[in-house]
């Protein structure tokens, strides 16, 4: 296959891993740890893996030969970033326990492992894939690996293969799902060790010992360049109000990062929308007025960035959904047998009267868009949703109505764009590159150590690479219970935007000046060669909550 001369350079990269991962380890073992809510009831679902103990590499002083392990892999949900990398560190971590030892991946996500799809991961093709961007190695997808037969039927492939280990790269779903899986080989002594990383752009992934998934790096830094030149664009003309969504399905980091970097004169975080109870109208009246101000002093122009999950933190919106999906998932087949032009009144006759008058108040486009097909998790496909367009339309009307008042008197054209599938198979930053290779090679470690229920964690980020400290996390310490499809269940807590924390605080001191002057920032494109402090930061998120703590 044809390759740029930057993939031939990058093939060359060689991902600088911690120190103590370049030599034989020993796992020393943390106090017991303990789930971050409900103790007592995620004991009694987990009773083989809760409670173990948290666990750091340190250089072992003596060694004993390692035997040859088969391990498989796969790749679950939403493409991040460094997936190849994860998976090049894995499989180099397993040849370096032994040189016999194979690697196995399952193809198209789950569903590979549940229907016996896999390919054997050899050196010539682990090589033809280190340091890009993208799942196609094997592929991803989401189907939700939680049942009983589908854990025996995918043993029956691991005996068959051998496989003793399996290492799922995943997000809270697909993590929380690894530890369902782990706690079940090791009830029935299956023999089969399970260990998941941290994946997805989101960055909703994240705690006290997870500092951030992977991919969230290079994402932001591809949406900030972008989002810079629309600025320098915009600058020049000034004619347009750029209304800009990024990805993120629930969570506003990838948002808030973006803000950090290039400081828009509008940035939405939709977990503070929900704190002060804003409406939709609060939302759109607060651009306006802010288009309105920058208008007196003759900038017609700005931009404004919208997380992707809006519409579900607004909390009369979010009503709506969870009244939607109940209605939705009752009355399936009934509803499926509905002519499209009768459906949003079909809906309306259905809800109660609050959300009633609610979902007749949206716009056409969004009504219908906010009934259409649930993701295979249950949640409302909020890409979809073109928030941008709906916002700028509702700016334009109430921008009429503060001119007819006498409040408003400048120009105002609107422009949208949606930033997502840009970023996510994007070339990993050096960044990803290096964080995600030391995943991989740890879970290889955590491996040979022998546990299970463990997310591979690489800590101690914002120092360079050969720094960073290796280790391993129970999976159950990170979860705690939550209403899913109306049943109590347990899953990794969700990390949300903190509205006390370091990130949002240095954004909210910050607004007020970017809304009125043109203060951009252009990032400009993600830098593989060159000078450390072009090349190597970590994301603003990271270094501010680091330096908050
Ligand atoms: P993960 O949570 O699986 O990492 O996926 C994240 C994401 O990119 C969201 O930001 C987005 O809402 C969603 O996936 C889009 O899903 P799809 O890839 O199925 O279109």
């Amino acid at each position: 296959m044809k390759k740029s001369a930057l993939q031939k350079a990058r093939a060359a990269y060689q991902p600088k891993l911690p120190i103590v991962l370049t030599s034989a380890v020993k796992a020393v073992e943390g106090r017991p740890t303990q789930s971050v809510a409900n103790q007592e009831e995620i004991k009694a679902l987990f009773p083989n893996t809760y409670g173990l103990p948290e666990l750091k590499f340190e250089k072992a002083t003596t060694t004993a030969p390692g035997k040859p392990v088969n391990v498989g892999v796969i790749l679950s949900g939403g493409q991040a970033p460094g997936g190849h990398n994860v998976i090049s560190g894995l499989f180099d971590g397993i040849k370096k326990i032994h040189r016999d030892s194979r690697l196995y991946g399952f193809l198209m996500g789950p569903g590979g492992f549940v229907d016996h799809k896999y390919m054997e991961l050899t050196a010539p093709i682990i090589d033809e894939f280190r340091n890009t961007g993208g799942f196609d190695i094997i592929g991803s997808g989401r189907t939700k690996l939680e049942k009983k037969e589908q854990f025996d039927k995918g043993l029956e492939i691991l005996r068959e293969l051998n496989i003793t280990a399996l290492v799922i790269i995943g997000g809270d779903d697909s993590n929380t799902n690894a530890a369902i899986l782990a706690e079940y080989y090791k009830a029935i002594n299956a023999g089969v060790q399970v260990i998941g990383c941290p994946k997805t752009i989101d960055g909703d992934l994240k705690n006290d010992v997870i500092e951030t998934s992977f991919g969230f790096d290079t994402a932001t830094k591809v949406y900030s360049e972008v989002i810079g030149n629309i600025q320098r664009d915009c600058n020049s003309a000034k004619k347009y109000w750029h209304f800009i969504k990024l990805m993120g399905r629930s969570a506003s980091h990838i948002a808030l990062e973006c803000a950090l970097q290039t400081q828009p004169n509008v940035c939405i975080i939709s977990e503070e929308v929900e704190a002060k109870n804003l409406s939709l109208q609060d939302v759109v009246n607060n651009i306006a007025d802010i288009v309105a101000a920058r208008a007196k002093n003759g900038n017609n122009f700005g931009t404004v960035l919208i997380p992707e999950g809006l519409i579900e933190f607004i909390p009369a919106m979010k009503k709506l959904i969870a009244e939607l999906n109940d209605l939705l998932a009752a009355k399936a087949e009934e509803f499926a047998k509905v002519a499209p032009a009768q459906q949003r009144q079909y809906i309306i006759d259905h809800l109660s009267k609050e959300n009633a008058e609610v979902y007749a108040s949206l716009p056409e486009g969004v009504a219908r868009q906010l009934s259409l097909d649930r993701d295979p998790h249950g949640n409302v496909q909020v890409s979809l949703i073109e928030t941008e367009k709906l916002l700028s339309e509702m700016v334009g009307k109430r921008l009429a109505e503060m001119r007819a008042e006498g409040k408003y008197d400048g120009k105002f054209s609107a422009l949208h764009h949606f930033f997502g599938y840009e970023g996510r198979c994007a070339d990993p930053s050096n960044f990803d590159a290096d964080y995600c290779y030391a995943l991989g090679y740890n879970a290889a470690d955590l491996i040979n150590a022998g546990v299970t229920g463990y997310m591979s964690s690489v800590r101690n980020l914002v120092k360079p690479s050969v720094q960073w400290i290796a280790g391993g996390i129970p999976i159950t310490m990170m979860m705690n219970m939550e209403r899913r499809h109306g049943e109590m269940k347990p899953v990794i807590q969700k990390a949300l935007v903190r509205l006390d924390g370091a990130p949002f605080q240095r954004f909210a001191s910050q607004r007020d000046e970017w809304a009125i002057n043109t203060c951009y920032v252009y990032p400009g494109p993600i830098q593989y060669f060159g000078p450390a402090e072009v090349c190597d930061q970590p994301t603003l998120t990271l270094k501010y909550e680091h330096e908050g703590k």
